[in-house]
């Protein structure tokens, strides 16, 4: 009886040790550094989504800070008009969403290079009354 309650706590400390000695190698192993905070990416939307909300007569996009890469434009027609979304710029020629109708959405898929892109509404009339926008990639 007494030699059996022995061995169960010689093996009690065995396992506490081991414990242990994992805890603190995982501890030692721990940098605690900034981390990647990546964005999580569904399938259908390929890179970095951003929102270009459209109306009579803007385009705003939900961040002016780019970095070169794979950006999906989510046109939003917020207006009360036919609007869509058109790109330009180095490595990317003239690209367009179709026309959507008020309350439309669609996106636009471009891989930007550092340099300046243009967004605008192709509807005839609509750039020069303020749909237009320049950003910059760096
Ligand atoms: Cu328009």
């Amino acid at each position: 009886m007494g030699a059996l309650r022995g061995r169960s706590t010689a093996l009690l400390c065995a396992l506490v040790g081991t414990a242990m000695l994992v805890v603190g190698c995982g501890g030692s192993s721990d940098t605690g550094g900034s981390g990647g905070n990546t964005p999580a990416t569904s399938a259908s939307v390929a890179g970095t989504k951003v929102t270009a909300t459209e109306k009579e007569y803007s385009i705003s996009l939900s961040t002016m800070t780019f970095a070169p890469g794979v950006y999906t434009f989510e046109a939003q027609n917020a207006g009360t008009m036919p609007h869509d979304l058109t790109i330009a710029g180095p490595g990317v020629t003239q690209q367009s969403t179709p026309t959507l109708q008020p309350g439309d959405t669609a996106p636009l898929t471009a891989t930007l290079q550092p340099g300046t892109y243009e967004l605008w509404c192709s509807i005839p009339g609509h750039k020069e009354l303020g749909m237009d926008v320049k950003i910059q990639v760096s």
